[in-house]
């Protein structure tokens, strides 16, 4: 069969091809790269890898792309299994107050900070927020993300605005070359007109936004931010078990701040994924080992929240949860696109091995999103999604923090450079 598009001489091959995600401890002992490797490609789709020279039996004209990978290593395409990447507006002014120790849900409280952005993405039209999250997009790509997972919940009460960003990011995810998955997110806080009746907002998502949002097939995933002082464990449950009940697949903001008990919620819901868990409990992690439950860990926002701070990831990892890297691309805690410093972070301040932090960011990732069958690896039939970085290895690009390493990116068999 003749190729489209052939990477030769790649110095290292992370194929992360193996068992189906989600990927513990025993899966990640086993990742060795290909040394002097191919990767072929056909249409959109991985063709076939190994050994350069390319076997015989792949034929290639003029009309094949070949690109020379002598000394850089190849990956499968970064999924940022976790943004809030449709918004309008920034969050810059709160530096201040950040400064000086105010905290974040503190900020909330005085009707800053998701309330700040829920003003400023009612105000934006359609076309201000697809093109403001476009050009997120591309930052990304640039990075090496070739999927990303997008969140609704700067509408709250105001649902025509939680509309408008799920079809900002289906657009997105037509019109745009990286991929976007949708999670409905109207629990996202509680609106100041539901102030002093929180109960009210509760049944109103869930007798009235839930089951239309699932209806106009805008959101594959729902989340809850289940936090002190936002939705409680209890409240959250009741959310997450009617979606659940619609059909929708779970994911929690859990632990973040505040030990309320999220980890366990999210394996008694039987989550997809638990976000965040810097708090998370011992039984809690227990519970989601036990569960399957993926620990969704998002280190630049610990970074971002100054209180030195971490996600026990070892400890998740020996208890056998796997876990997932992401950005939390947000205007509030994670301003910034770039997974691979969320990867770096991840490694120094989580104290993840390389193989660790790959594994989080690919099939791990794809698994966050219910997409390990598709994309995640580097495997024959798979989506042809791969990040050329210009490093020697997975150590040095870990190593070498704060700057870009991809040399080009490969989404759905199309080639981009940097
Ligand atoms: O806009 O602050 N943590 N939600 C929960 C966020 C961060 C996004 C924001
Ligand atoms: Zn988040």
């Amino acid at each position: 069969m003749k190729a489209d598009v052939i990477l030769i001489n790649i110095g290292n091959l992370y194929t992360m091809d193996g068992p189906p995600g989600p990927w513990r401890k025993k899966e990640i002992e086993n990742i060795a790269p290909l040394k002097n490797a191919y990767v072929a490609i056909k249409d959109d789709k991985i063709m076939s890898y190994g050994d350069t020279p390319v076997p015989l039996d792949i034929d290639f004209d003029k009309y094949t792309t070949i690109l020379d990978c002598t000394g850089m290593t190849v990956v499968p395409g970064f999924v940022d299994s976790h943004t809030h990447l449709v918004h309008g507006g920034s969050r810059e002014n709160e530096l201040d107050m950040k400064l000086k120790g105010v905290e974040y849900l503190e900020i909330l409280k005085q009707g800053g900070g998701i309330l700040s952005t829920v003003r400023a993405t009612k105000e934006a039209t359609f076309n201000e927020l697809f093109d403001k999250a476009a050009k997120s997009l591309q930052i990304m790509m640039s990075y090496g993300t070739t999927t990303v997972e997008a969140k609704s919940g700067y509408g709250l009460d105001d649902f025509g605005t939680e509309i408008k960003q799920l079809e900002v990011a289906r657009e997105l995810n037509q019109r745009h070359a990286v991929d976007v998955i949708s999670t409905f997110m109207p629990a996202h806080a509680v609106p100041p007109a539901f102030k002093e009746n929180p109960n009210g907002y509760i049944d109103l998502m869930i007798e009235d936004y839930l089951p239309k949002v699932k209806e106009m097939n805008l959101a594959e995933f729902l989340d809850v931010f289940c936090e002190e002082g936002v939705f409680s464990v209890e409240d959250s449950k009741k959310i997450l078990l009617a979606g659940k009940k619609l059909g929708y697949k779970l994911k929690v903001h859990a632990d973040e701040i505040v030990p309320l008990g999220g980890a366990e919620l999210a394996a008694e819901v039987g989550a997809v994924s638990a976000e965040h868990l810097l708090a998370a409990s011992d039984q809690g992690i227990e519970d989601m080992a036990k569960a399957g439950v993926i620990a969704n860990l998002l280190p630049a926002t610990s970074f971002n929240l100054q209180k030195n701070i971490h996600a026990n990831a070892r400890k998740m990892i020996e208890a056998g949860v796997p876990v997932a890297i992401s950005t939390d691309y947000n205007p509030g805690s994670s301003p910034t696109e770039n997974i691979q410093l969320a990867m770096q972070m991840a490694s120094l301040s989580l104290k993840m091995t390389p193989e660790e932090v790959l594994t989080a960011v690919t099939i791990n990732g794809a698994s966050a999103i219910g997409r390990q069958g598709e994309i995640g690896s580097i495997t024959p039939g798979k989506k042809a999604d791969l990040v050329c970085l210009d490093v020697p290895n997975i150590q040095y690009m870990i190593y070498h923090f704060g700057i870009n390493h991809t040399f080009f990116v490969v989404k759905s068999g199309k080639i981009f450079s940097n």
